[in-house]
């Protein structure tokens, strides 16, 4: 079935049947939040530092749910509202839940940039959705937002409001009074979130109340949120996985309290961890390695916390093994992905499971194909063995149909019936368990963030002593992978690595997507049909790490 212009709906069998299930409720953002603000009023519901005060704030449900409120009554008079598509960029402030509640409320679509994004990510977030608004702070962290999202502006002619927190303009919209507005449809977009991205810039992936909610739902019964739970978010809160793994949403779900630390360090995060008694948390590999270390050192109390989730990139059965004893809590592993399907192991599930598998799909509806790992337009007929290793491809109740506005790139991310190609390569075990083995789609995972190789060739390629780039993963003890561009010099040139990195930086990228190195070479191998061999830069990469 094809869907509008925009996003391809799942067909109306499946939705129908979704319905019945009791997975899709009927239900939006802003519905949900006064039902949470009924049930939990009093309880804290946020517990943050204010980007606009700069002191640490904590919100019941009643006060979210009226800031939510104000802010929604704000965008709307401003004329934020229908579908627009409104770019949020914050960072870790306590603001960040209103704003996003605020803008479902208004019925606007949230798109969820990332602190670390620059110019040309958000210009081409902005151009693609055609937004009307970015919200974002001001200064923070020695970058300067409010002028960064001012110069986009600029340059993308649908966006015609720049919000600071922290600014007149933002205050007037909070302080907006609370009127009835007409509530979206649950079955509608509600907002965009951000692909890793294989092939050029990031897509947009276009999520549904209906379907998120029920992620959310499923998130919060399976890591066991309850009212007394504290939530604890050390990654950037827009990710998909603070948002809904179990996450913010997870947690606002059960009725528990969430608390964003404004960095993810061990210094900042423990002490958070002791005088908010945090009880879950949830980390990428890396930084679970650094706090398993800082764990040995710290005088904090830790005994709150029950549950570490690890996920985003593969954590090594050597570090899960580290956890729970240094940490004194248990160890939840979850691989998961913004365009839907999320993986949990569960709390009661064996230590084995738990230490050398990434977990269970959260839904019976979660139709899981592997196949056939070196065929790239793989069918969801040609699976594999039972057991056997094969490219992972997948289609249930939260698992998009389409990125947003690209038909050419879906013909070949999805299948002709409708399963999402997710580029991982894994293998499961009887038990209905899933272990990630590695990856058949063109993304370098630096500790959980990806890196699109295209994306940073293209950039390199725009240097005048440039004439080619090929971006390939290189093994790293800390963060998984890190970048490694390999580039070919115009005649004559010899331009210093530091200048190549500069480059990039300048052309207004995400930090974590600047070459870790770069590599000068005559020529690229190249494959049979003459295309650079990556797999080929690969393991010359592998041979020299080898050899010291
Ligand atoms: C999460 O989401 P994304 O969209 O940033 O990245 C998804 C990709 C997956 O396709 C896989 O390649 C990788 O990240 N990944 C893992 C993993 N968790 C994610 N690879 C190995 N082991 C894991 N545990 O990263 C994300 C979204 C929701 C929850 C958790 C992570």
């Amino acid at each position: 079935m094809t869907g509008g212009p925009d996003h391809t709906p799942w067909p109306a069998a499946d939705a129908a049947r979704y319905r019945a299930l009791g997975y899709w409720q009927g239900q939006t953002f802003g519905t949900w939040l006064t039902g949470l603000a009924e049930a939990y009023a009093e309880r804290t519901a946020v517990v943050g530092v204010s980007a606009e005060g700069g002191e640490q704030v904590r919100w019941t449900y009643a006060e979210l749910d009226d800031r939510a409120h104000r802010l929604a009554a704000g965008f709307v008079e401003r004329g934020i509202a229908d579908g627009q598509r409104v770019i949020v960029q914050l960072p870790n402030v306590a603001e960040y839940v209103p704003v996003i509640f605020g803008l479902w409320r208004a019925g606007a679509l949230p798109v969820f940039a990332l602190p670390a994004h620059r110019r040309s990510e958000l210009t081409h977030f902005a151009a693609h959705a055609e937004a009307s608004a970015i919200v974002t702070v001001g200064e923070h962290e020695r970058h300067d937002f409010a002028a960064e999202a001012r110069a986009v502006a600029g340059d993308v002619p649908s966006v015609r409001n720049v919000f600071v927190v922290g600014e007149a303009e933002f205050a007037e919209l909070a302080a907006a009074e609370p009127k009835e507005l007409p509530d979206p449809d649950p079955s509608g977009l509600a907002f965009l979130q951000l692909s890793g991205g294989s092939t050029g810039m990031s897509k947009l992936i276009p999520r549904t109340h209906d379907d998120y909610l029920y992620s959310v739902r499923e998130s919060a019964r399976i890591c066991r949120l309850r009212p007394e739970s504290v939530y604890l978010v050390v990654l950037p809160v827009a990710h998909n996985y603070p948002m809904s793994s179990p996450g913010i949403l997870g947690a606002l779900h059960a009725g528990s309290t969430v608390v964003l630390s404004p960095r993810p360090d061990a210094d900042t995060a423990f002490g958070l961890i002791e005088s908010e008694g945090v009880t879950m948390c949830g980390v990428v590999p890396p930084l679970a390695a650094a706090w398993v270390q800082a764990a040995a050192r710290t005088t904090r109390d830790l005994s709150t916390l029950e549950v570490l989730l690890v996920g985003g990139a593969k954590c090594a059965r050597e570090l899960a093994e580290r956890i729970e004893p240094a940490l004194g809590c248990r160890l939840q592993q979850v691989f998961g992905m913004a365009e839907g399907l999320v993986f949990y192991t569960r709390l009661d599930d064996p230590d084995e499971l738990v230490l050398s598998t990434q977990g269970r799909p959260i839904s019976l509806d979660d139709e899981i194909r592997v196949v056939d790992p070196d065929n790239p337009e793989a069918s969801s007929d040609d699976v594999v063995e039972p057991g056997q290793a094969g490219a992972l491809l997948t289609r249930g109740p939260y698992t998009i149909r389409g990125y947003y506005r690209a038909a050419e790139h879906n013909a070949t991310a999805f299948t002709p019936d409708g399963f999402y190609r997710t580029g991982d390569l894994v293998r499961f075990h009887p038990s209905g368990h899933v272990e990630v083995v590695g990856r058949v789609k063109e993304q370098i995972n630096r500790g959980g963030e990806k890196v699109a190789p295209e994306e940073v060739e293209n950039h390199l390629m725009a240097h005048p002593d440039v004439v080619d780039a090929a971006v390939v993963g290189m093994s790293d003890d800390y963060l998984g992978e890190r970048t490694c561009a390999y580039v070919v010099p115009a005649d004559g040139a010899e331009p210093a690595e530091a200048e190549l990195r500069r480059f990039v930086r300048e052309r207004g990228v995400a930090a974590f997507k600047v070459p870790d190195r770069v590599v000068l070479t005559g020529e690229f191998p190249t494959t049979g049909v003459g295309k650079t061999s990556k797999r080929e830069l690969r393991a010359l990469l592998a041979a020299q790490a080898k050899n010291g």
